[in-house]
């Protein structure tokens, strides 16, 4: 199970770091001060008299909370917003929003509204350093400095070192990426030391944050959804030394998009970075990359279109300070502007059949222009494209392409450039960024993946990032809320379980074994033959149908699946899913980039080990879910040697309008990332733990009397009666006070009382007045 014993320092659930000798613990470490319920329920509202009963009471009190939604906007967790509903957290988040708050903790996790525009003193370096400084930090407003300076705070660990994982999730624009950018700049600031003489040191933050510009010029582009989406997942840990310095960082990539390459769905772009050299080039660029002002290119749409990510000299820079030089600078561009010239060429029917097909019009100039860009022959580049070179035996046939044939296998050799590049980008700045290993003992996890995706047409890019999704909230699951509930059954408590939704069952289907979706995909693709989708949707309903989440519209005519995902339905189309599965690249086109004369290419495809369609007649075909399922599962396994902080990040609008709020849309996303669910657990629950001999040692003392009436050793569950009955009586004598009551304020597990907030409080006035 999750490692439940790594307890974060700040926001303990667990005061377990009572000092038992005297029974001494500071109420701030566990607590948090500010919250405007403890005054409404806790010791500074008793002036009204608890009533009848506490619970009585408190009810009334929430009464007169619920109708106080002038308060709202105060609430710093949402857990505390009582009762606990969807709406009434919509309310909260809303009225907070409203007031530009744009983060409120939920329970252990903490949730981040995009306010859709800048708000530059909320980041300053000032107020980084207040967050590092401060000797209570969660004492201030909720602020994702809070979790970053937990996270950073907990490496030291209570008992031993503990490497960090911050995960940040949330939809298409919901602020992921700007949060993990944020985070760095954190840690950047506050792990380093004024001492540092050593130039390579002081360069390595710069460094560390100079990997953003660059990979989000080559990994992010302009959807329907975000205007600099990530278009690939990545998880970076940056590396501590033994003084908690930032000594270097690595990043592990995730599944790039690198169809958009070659194509763009309507009203989308390519990636930035060929805006960028189309917009920034020097006159001397422009000519070197054959890029002229008036060209129209293909796989350039909305080029008219400028934004601020457009810009290449900031990526420029942020090269230089990896170290990427010059010549290779000038290799990497031309190799980019020379796949653009390539989505300019267009092919025409054969003349004749078993002819190849013609350029057509003015293409044969594009490829001309390709070749010279990518350095490689014309004609073993035209060839390529338009024959197919089949092996019979010693034998090579040639066979002629038809125009689709041709124009997928262009996009073929531009995908694979496009994703050799990216690998190869990443691959350097890993070399440039990162310490050597007996440099760093610690490190802090950074997660930014693509959110759950639902389009009108999904596939197997879809099926991946859900998939991933769906595994990382079976581990937010594992962590947080089991964690929670099985601590409460250990302890043999009599607790009416919140139930959160176990989304084992959708990973069955998905990646289990015998039969998943992921087997029945890759079966299909070793099986080496033209896949039909039809069939394969009933090889699906016959294989997987015993599972609950899958489901099917018989009468549809385009064959497709349905997934109940912990988020949402999804239906994915089976077309085209399981050549993208295979991902086949031509032979030829390989042994083509092997020959190009230039360096950086070459060496790109040097090894000759991407499986291509050469290796299809042998069975083992990597697929690209088996090595998508293979990073996630590498993935997983840091992510449960860690100690994770979950932030989720919620879009306020679809149209990333600056400080609008659609409560539709927030209260899906709520549901969606399970943040209802975890506030229900959280308030649900009793946060504060106490060890039995702790509870003794603190409170003993206001039922001193009837205590000592007692054997020496009482059971603990008559201590708690007799402390609590004392306070009761102190509040008003009329109430009576059981534990066994299944009261929501106590309860006495069989090593340690668990406890609300409230009733921590008036524990302690009490034990200040009677001391
Ligand atoms: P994403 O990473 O979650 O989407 P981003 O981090 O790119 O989303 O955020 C989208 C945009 O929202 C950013 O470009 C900023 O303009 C704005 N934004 C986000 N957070 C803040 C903030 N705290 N303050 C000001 N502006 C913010 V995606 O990668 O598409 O899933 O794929
Ligand atoms: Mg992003």
């Amino acid at each position: 199970m999750a490692n439940v014993k790594q307890k974060p320092l700040f926001r303990s659930k667990e005061v377990s770091t009572v000092n038992s000798s005297d029974g001494t613990f500071s109420l701030e470490k566990s607590g948090k001060p500010n919250r405007p319920q403890e005054k409404v329920n806790g010791v500074k509202n008793k002036a009204n008299g608890l009533g009848k009963s506490l619970n009585d009471s408190l009810e009334g009190d929430l009464r007169d909370f619920l109708i106080n939604e002038a308060e709202l906007h105060t609430y710093d967790d949402l857990t505390k917003v009582n009762p606990v509903t969807p709406s009434t957290v919509l309310k909260c988040l809303q009225a907070r929003y409203s007031a530009k708050v744009f983060y409120t903790h939920a329970g252990c996790t903490l949730v981040a509204l995009n306010p859709f525009q800048p708000i530059p003193h909320l980041y300053s370096l000032d107020v980084m350093r207040e967050y590092h400084s401060a000797p209570q930090p969660q004492e201030f407003k909720p602020h994702i400095f809070i979790v970053a300076e937990e996270a950073y705070r907990n490496v030291q660990g209570q008992v031993e070192p503990t490497n960090q994982s911050l995960v940040v999730s949330g939809e298409s624009g919901a602020g992921k990426t700007w949060t993990s950018r944020c985070l760095m700049k954190y840690y950047a600031t506050v792990a380093t030391s004024s001492q540092r003489c050593q130039d390579t040191v002081e360069r390595i933050e710069k460094r560390v944050l100079d990997s953003n510009p660059v990979m989000e010029a080559f990994g992010n582009a302009c959807t329907l959804r975000n205007n600099n989406s990530s278009r690939f997942g990545k998880y970076i840990q940056l590396q501590l030394n033994s003084s908690q310095l930032l000594v270097g960082a690595s990043v592990q990539t995730y599944l790039l998009e690198k169809t958009r390459v070659a194509f763009q769905a309507p009203n989308e772009r390519n990636f930035h970075i060929f805006y960028q050299m189309m917009k920034g080039a020097t006159e001397q660029q422009r000519l070197e990359w054959r890029l002229p002002l008036e060209q129209d290119f293909v796989w350039l749409p909305h080029a008219e279109k400028t934004l601020e990510e457009d810009c290449l000299q900031e990526t420029v820079e942020a090269m230089i300070s990896l170290g990427i030089d010059e010549g290779k600078r000038a290799q990497l561009f031309k190799i980019l502007a020379g796949l653009l010239q390539l989505g300019n060429v267009d092919f025409s029917p054969a003349p004749e059949e078993a002819q190849p097909c013609d350029l057509n019009g003015q293409s044969k100039g594009f490829l001309q222009k390709a070749a010279d860009l990518l350095q490689v022959s014309l004609d073993e580049l035209q060839s390529c494209l338009i024959v197919r070179t089949l092996r019979a035996g010693k034998q090579n046939i040639l066979k002629p392409c038809s125009q689709s044939e041709c124009g997928i296998r262009r996009d073929c050799l531009a995908k694979v450039i496009y994703a050799q590049l990216f690998d190869w980008l990443v691959t350097f700045i890993n070399n440039s960024m990162s310490a050597d290993s007996s440099m760093w003992c610690n490190f802090i996890g950074l997660l930014d993946v693509y959110g759950f995706e639902c389009f009108l047409l999904n596939n197997l890019e879809q099926l991946c990032i859900n998939y991933a999704n769906e595994k990382l909230q079976q581990h937010f699951v594992a962590h947080y809320l089991k964690a929670q509930q099985e601590e409460y059954v250990s302890e043999g408590l009599q607790w009416s379980f919140i139930r959160y939704q176990d989304n084992q069952g959708c990973l069955d289907l998905i990646e289990g074994s015998p039969s998943s979706i992921i087997s029945l995909l890759n079966e299909e693709c070793r099986l080496n033959r033209a896949s039909d989708a039809k069939k394969f949707r009933v090889r699906l309903e016959k294989e997987l149908s015993d599972n609950a989440n899958i489901s099917w519209d018989k009468f549809s005519k385009e064959p497709h699946f349905t997934v109940a995902h912990y988020a949402g339905r999804v239906s994915y189309q089976i077309e085209g899913m399981m050549e993208k599965n295979k991902d086949p690249v031509p032979p030829e086109l390989i042994c083509l980039l092997q020959k190009s004369q230039d360096s950086l290419l070459n060496s790109l495809f040097a090894d000759g080990d991407r499986e291509s369609e050469g290796s299809r007649g042998h069975s083992k075909v990597v697929t690209v879910v088996s090595k998508f399922k293979n990073s996630l599962e590498s993935l997983m396994k840091i992510l449960h040697s860690t100690t994770p902080h979950y932030t989720r990040c919620i879009k306020p609008n679809p149209d990333c309008r600056p400080l609008t709020f659609q409560k539709e849309e927030v209260i899906a996303q709520l549901e969606a990332c399970g943040i209802v669910e975890t506030i229900n657990i959280s308030a649900a629950g009793f946060p504060i733990r106490i060890p039995n001999d702790s509870f003794f040692q603190r409170y003993g003392l206001i039922a001193n009397n009837r205590l000592a009436a007692k054997k020496k050793s009482p059971e603990m569950g008559s201590v708690v009666e007799d402390v609590l009955s004392v306070v009761i009586k102190k509040h008003s004598p009329n109430s009576t006070f059981s534990p066994d009551d299944n009261n929501n304020m106590v309860h006495c597990g069989r090593t340690k009382v668990f406890l609300t907030h409230s009733l921590l409080e008036i524990l302690e006035e009490h034990r200040n007045r009677v001391r």
